[in-house]
This record gives structure tokens, C-alpha cells and sequence, in this order.
């Protein structure tokens, strides 16, 4: 089937955000995790959304509309250490606000780095997101830069912080490179709309 993917709105503040009327999948994760090569790797396109090897590339939350049916929405990265203090409460108050308040969030894809342990802000993201009652997923990252022994070891590790994951199922291995993952991520997100 012929899939579409079209970029709809970048907004830069609360109010700003749309009331759409379709389910949105959010993705969120610190900067540089891969967030933005996430969406393009998914829909086979290099330049659906903006990435840089600079983090702190996506400054806005950024809606694209997937096959007319739901939105996704990629946003700002956190914990970049060069954004002022001011920026980032800003932003911190925003992504709050948005996660608290939209009605139509179907999941977030929380993407952790597989090369490093989850951050204390990763940590306090995932228990945020779970204590909305928000469908959580966890994605981790960039895993063509691991080794099989390093990816095996990374798996026991995840859980470790966070006991509920499953792989498949509610977390996923990925690699916007190879491709990894991406099957299984098309097909979770297929299920979600399954009730
Ligand atoms: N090797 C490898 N590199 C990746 C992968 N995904 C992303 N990258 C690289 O990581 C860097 C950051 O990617 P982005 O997709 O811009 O990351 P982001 O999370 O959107 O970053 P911000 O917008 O700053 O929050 C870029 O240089 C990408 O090419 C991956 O799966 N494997
Ligand atoms: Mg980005």
C-alpha cells in the first residue's frame, strides 16, 4: 500500500499547538538520540524531518501527518548542556504541558542511546510519561554502533532500569542506518490502532 507523509506545523509554544482531530504519536528523547533520522528512516525518506550531527537540530515540535490517519510529532531533544537555562525550562514547561493536556496521544516513543545507560532525565521521563497513563515505548538507538556481545549485554541492561520492558513488544532495538527495527516499529504502531 501506498503510504503519505506530509509535514503540517511547527509550533513554538503551548498555545501554538493544534487541536487536531486524529491520534498523534509522539516521540521524545534527549538530544542527538536520533529522534528526526527515526521518523525519515521509518517512511524511507532522507529529508522528512531536519537532523544534524549537531545536537540541538529540532527546536520545535514538529507535526507531520502519516497516511492521513495520525500525526506524528517530533520534539525538541533534552539535556543539551549548550541551550540556556531559560531555553530549556521553556521547553521542559511546554513538552509538559503538551503531554498533560493533549487528548489525542496514542503513545510516545521514548529513543535512549543504545551506546549509554539511561540519564536520570531519561529515567524521570519514562515514570512522567507512564504516571500520565500514557502508552510508552521505548526505543533504543543508533544500535549498528554496538557489537552482538555489546547488544546482548545492553538488553539485560535496560531492564534493569526498566523492569517492564519487553523487547518487540514495548521496547525496540533500532537503527535508522541498517533499517533495524523498523518492521517491528511499523507494526506496533499498525496495532495501536487495532482496539
Ligand atoms: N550510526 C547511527 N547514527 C544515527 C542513527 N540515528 C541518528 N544518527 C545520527 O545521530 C545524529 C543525530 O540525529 P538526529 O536524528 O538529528 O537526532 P535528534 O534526536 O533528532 O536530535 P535533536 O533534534 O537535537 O534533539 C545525526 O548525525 C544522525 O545521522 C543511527 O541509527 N545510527
Ligand atoms: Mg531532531
Amino acid at each position: 500500500m501506498q503510504s503519505s507523509q506530509e509535514f503540517v506545523k511547527s509550533v513554538n509554544s503551548f498555545s501554538e499547538i493544534p487541536k487536531f482531530q486524529l491520534p498523534e504519536i509522539v516521540l521524545c528523547g534527549r538530544s542527538n538520540v536520533g529522534k528526526s533520522s527515526f521518523i525519515n528512516s521509518l517512511f524511507n525518506k532522507k529529508n522528512l524531518a531536519k537532523i544534524s550531527s549537531t545536537p540541538g537540530k529540532t527546536r520545535s515540535l514538529n507535526f507531520y501527518l502519516i497516511d492521513k490517519k495520525y500525526y506524528l510529532v517530533d520534539m525538541p531533544g533534552f539535556g543539551y548542556a549548550k541551550i540556556s537555562k531559560t531555553e530549556k525550562l521553556r521547553w521542559a514547561n511546554i513538552i509538559n504541558e503538551y503531554l498533560n493536556n493533549s487528548k489525542n496521544i496514542l503513545a510516545v516513543f521514548h529513543l535512549i542511546d543504545a551506546r549509554h545507560e539511561p540519564t536520570k532525565l531519561d529515567i524521570d521521563l519514562h515514570s512522567f510519561i507512564k504516571s500520565l497513563g500514557i502508552n510508552l515505548l521505548t526505543v533504543l538507538t543508533k544500535i549498528d554502533k554496538l557489537k552482538q556481545s555489546e547488544i546482548a549485554l545492553q538488553k539485560k541492561e535496560i531492564v534493569k532500569f526498566f523492569p517492564e520492558l519487553i523487547n518487540n513488544d514495548n521496547y525496540f532495538l533500532y537503527s535508522s542506518i541498517t533499517g533495524l527495527g523498523k518492521n517491528e516499529v511499523l507494526k506496533k504502531i499498525k496495532s495501536l490502532f487495532i482496539i
